[in-house]
């Protein structure tokens, strides 16, 4: 009997701590779900705040924390980009008439200089020396300067007594005669009708003379004149060059078609005269590098510039940018970069910083070429269409 107790007792024990070990299991599964659900519910009103949440009064924690990030400027939608202010360029009529003050240098020394000269009572052999060096040093030239003074002995001669009304007449005359009243001075950017395509203007001359600016000047003269413009970078040595360009046709809202840097500028010059065309723009202004006349190779590559843009029709003008400060240097240049491409006009720059006017005369004589425009300050509209009345006005001080 007591064995049978005995037995009972042990079997009872054994089942409790079976059973124990049941439960104890069951919860140590339940446990990582558990932790993972109480993680999202820590997570989630941060994270997203839900409707209920709202409804059953949300702990204000939460959104201070959402106003504290800077959410409405990361949000907001991107600003526009910047378009460019577009500039109006000055008229172009009269720009040399309102220019003329920035000439007072040649002023000073061939007009007024001239005029007191032939003022004076007693016009003997030493006095005509000294008018002919006063035209020498003002860069008229040799063969010009001796036209003028045996005319102007003629005149004065004839004229006997002189008046200063009377003397002035007669030197604008003459030098008006000298740097040729009749020339045409059109830079032609006219489109050529049946086929259309746009005016070319190709822009050479060598280094710092004024290229660059002068393109982007005259893209200004020309947008000032009711046309549209496209710009050719094929200054192609340096991105700055390009970027040059570029500043000055965004002023005016005209597009410059650029390549990659050291490409080859003659495509650049073909891809924008192409794109001008279908486009229908106006007017295709094409900026070079500037290199030295007696580099041969480099002249080559100007000649095929013109060449390369030639299969798709004339080239309109090409323009010679000569700074005027260069006096004579500036009329070899001019010799050799006209037997390389046919200049067709000269643009004379910084002449608001130079004695020598007279270069007008010496380098149209040399090339047999008329200047076009003249470059008379670093403003942007500081580029005049070339008028030999306000340009001989200007020199001798007169109406
Ligand atoms: N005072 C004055 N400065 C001028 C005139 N034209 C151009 N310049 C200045 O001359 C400098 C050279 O001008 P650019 O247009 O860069 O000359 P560039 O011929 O293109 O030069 P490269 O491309 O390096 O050969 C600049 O500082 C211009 O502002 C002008 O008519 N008067
Ligand atoms: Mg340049």
């Amino acid at each position: 009997m007591e064995i049978v107790i005995l037995v009972v007792v042990i079997a009872l024990v054994v089942l409790g701590a079976i059973s124990g070990l049941v439960v104890s299991g069951r919860k140590k599964k339940a446990a990582p779900a558990e932790k993972s659900a109480a993680a999202q519910a820590t997570k989630a009103p941060s994270a997203e705040p839900h409707v209920g949440e709202e409804a059953e009064g949300a702990p204000e924690a939460p959104r201070r924390t959402i106003e504290e990030v800077d959410l409405p400027a990361a949000e907001a939608p991107a600003p526009p980009a910047p378009t460019p202010e577009i500039e109006t360029p000055e008229p172009t009529a009269g720009r040399l008439v309102r220019l003329r003050s920035r000439l007072s240098r040649s002023q000073n020394t061939l007009g007024k200089g001239l005029l007191t000269l032939l003022s004076r009572e007693h016009l003997d052999d030493a006095t005509w020396e000294e008018i002919e060096d006063t035209l020498l040093t003002a860069d008229v030239g040799v063969t010009p300067t001796q036209e003028l003074v045996e005319r102007l002995r003629e005149r004065v001669r004839v004229l006997g007594t002189r008046t200063p009304e009377e003397l002035r007449t007669l030197l604008r005359e003459e030098l008006l005669t000298l740097v040729g009243p009749d020339l045409d001075r059109t830079v032609h950017t006219e489109t050529h009708g049946a086929v259309e395509r746009p005016g070319v203007v190709l822009v050479v001359g060598v280094n710092g003379t004024g290229k660059t600016t002068t393109t982007g000047k005259l893209a200004r003269v020309l947008v000032a004149d009711g046309k549209s413009v496209v710009l050719g970078a094929a200054d192609t040595f340096r991105a700055a060059a390009a970027d040059q360009l570029q500043t000055w046709g965004r002023r005016v809202g005209a597009r410059t078609v650029r390549g990659p840097e050291a490409g080859d500028p003659a495509s650049v010059a073909f891809d924008a005269v192409k794109e001008g065309t279908d486009e229908g723009a106006d007017v295709v202004l094409i900026d070079t590098a500037g290199r030295l006349h007696t580099k041969t190779g480099l002249m080559d590559e100007l000649g095929k510039v013109k060449r390369v843009v030639e299969k798709q029709g004339p080239v309109d003008e090409v323009l010679l940018v000569l700074d005027a400060t260069t006096g004579q240097n500036g009329l070899v240049q001019a010799r050799v970069f006209a037997e390389v491409v046919d200049i067709t006009g000269i643009v004379l720059t910084k002449l608001d910083g130079t004695a020598k006017g007279g270069i007008v005369v010496a380098v149209q004589r040399e090339l047999g070429v008329p200047v076009k425009l003249v470059g008379l300050g670093e403003g942007a509209d500081d580029l005049a269409p070339f008028e030999p009345e306000a340009f001989v006005d200007a020199l001798i001080g007169g109406a």
